[in-house]
């Protein structure tokens, strides 16, 4: 409760900071300024939110525990801090069904530096990536000094050490698989590589799939098992568009891979000429995030256009159906066409979220880290239908990873060291969320 409201006050401190510096748009380098004059635009100071209120009634309710649990210890002749401490945390704001008790926001593990993505390993060990190239290894509630694997990767952009997903049998495997940068500028190539955990190093790579088309930036770079325990991968438009309408190329699209990485017989353009096997989804230009809900819907967050073919923002969220196009950059936002997809979500031509990490929250809403805006979007669904979506958590700067651990509580990685943010002390960090209630 202490740490948090150290961030509020943090969030104040470098507010003026965060306005003199912030200059680039988001995750991209195409910053036209006509079409993006948001991007450019003094910030605003942040309208109070529901956040600090709730902390604020978190220590008043804190107080009168700490005051009624002290006067009931001494009758009952112990002190319990757990039972002092559970009402406390608990208001702060654990969700419905969350399946722990004491749910307070947490930082879990400070200085990384530009973690892309978190996974939770059955021995209770959380492994990140790092985008430089680095697998580090938080145990027991500490951030271990030494990675488990160093990798040469691109070093500039957006390009580097990415997405990382665990095999569904990883107890048994110990397979970790990666989404690494090499190369750089328009010769960045992105590849998919499988590694054995062996506890202290992760060993035997084996590349299952090579030359993803890359570029400085729009390397798409999330993996993700499904349900169907098929191992599924966001690819960028690498800056080039017109691949993402390019079925015979693996740039703007979600592939559907094995596990060891060979073409599942059942995706769509499987054995068509003229097509790769391992497209899922096409008309993608850089998406980075990718979830499940519980029914098995596969929904895929994406960056929509920062200047590129004179159009801005239009960030979106789809629903990602086998085989079908979702139109980048034939159409953006909501324009309709014959066999195309709309989003279900899109941020409109005046705002820019820059949409990373996806995940389906405990309570059933999906949530996505905004790099560019700076906050964790939590969006609601009824029928497949977005019936509600909100901004929260606008303290941290900017959040790129969002995963759901095992304890069923979202976790959030900053981003603020990747040098189109403001870093704040500690950063970057992973940070284990107590959601407000939906
Ligand atoms: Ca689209």
């Amino acid at each position: 409760m202490v740490r948090v409201s150290q961030q509020w006050q943090q969030r104040y401190r470098h507010k003026s900071f965060i306005r003199n510096t912030r200059s680039t748009h988001d995750e991209t380098l195409f910053q036209v300024r006509s079409f993006c004059r948001h991007a450019e635009a003094p910030i605003a100071p942040l309208p109070p939110t529901a956040y600090p209120e709730t902390v604020k009634h978190a220590l008043l309710i804190g107080l009168a525990v700490v005051v009624f649990g002290f006067a009931g210890a001494v009758v009952a002749g112990v002190f319990n801090k757990d039972s002092a401490q559970a009402p406390t945390t608990a208001d702060v704001g654990a969700s419905p069904g969350a399946a722990t008790t004491n749910a307070k926001t947490e930082v879990i593990a400070e200085g990384l530096e530009i973690p892309w993505e978190v996974a939770f390993a059955p021995d209770n060990r959380i492994l990140v990536t790092e985008r430089p190239g680095r697998v580090r290894v938080i145990q027991n509630g500490q951030l271990q000094p030494d990675p488990i694997l160093t990798v040469q990767t691109a070093g500039s952009g957006e390009g580097g050490l990415q997405g990382m997903a665990l095999d569904p049998d990883f107890a048994a495997n110990k397979f970790v698989y990666l989404y690494i940068s090499s190369g750089s500028g328009n010769t960045l190539t992105n590849r998919v590589v499988r590694y054995r955990d062996t506890g202290s190093a992760l060993a035997e790579p084996k590349t299952l799939v090579d030359a993803i088309p890359g570029n400085n930036n729009h390397n798409g770079g999330r993996l993700a098992f499904g349900p169907d325990k098929k191992l599924y991968v966001t690819t960028g438009d690498s800056q080039e568009p017109s691949l993402a309408q390019d079925k015979n190329s693996l740039a703007g699209k979600v592939l559907r891979l094995n596990p060891d990485g060979s073409t599942p017989a059942d995706n769509p353009f499987a054995g068509q000429p003229g097509a790769r096997g391992e497209v899922w989804s096409l008309g993608h230009r850089n998406p980075q995030g990718l979830a499940w809900d519980d029914s098995g819907t596969l929904y895929l967050a994406e960056h929509g256009p920062s200047g590129d073919l004179g159009q801005c923002c239009k960030d979106e969220v789809n629903k990602i159906d086998k085989g079908a196009n979702y139109g980048w950059p034939e159409v953006t936002g909501d324009q309709k066409r014959d066999g195309l997809v709309n989003p279900i979500l899109q941020s409109g031509n005046a705002t820019t979220w820059a949409p990373a990490g996806l995940s389906l929250g405990p309570d059933g809403r999906l949530y996505f880290g905004a790099l560019r805006g700076e906050h964790l979007h939590a969006v609601t669904l009824k029928d497949g239908k977005v019936t509600k979506n909100e901004e929260l958590f606008k303290e941290f700067g900017r959040i790129r990873a969002v995963v759901k651990g095992p304890d069923n509580r979202l976790y959030i990685t900053t981003s603020n060291r990747d040098g189109r943010g403001s870093e704040k002390p500690g950063d970057d960090k992973l940070i284990r969320l107590a959601l407000p209630a939906s």
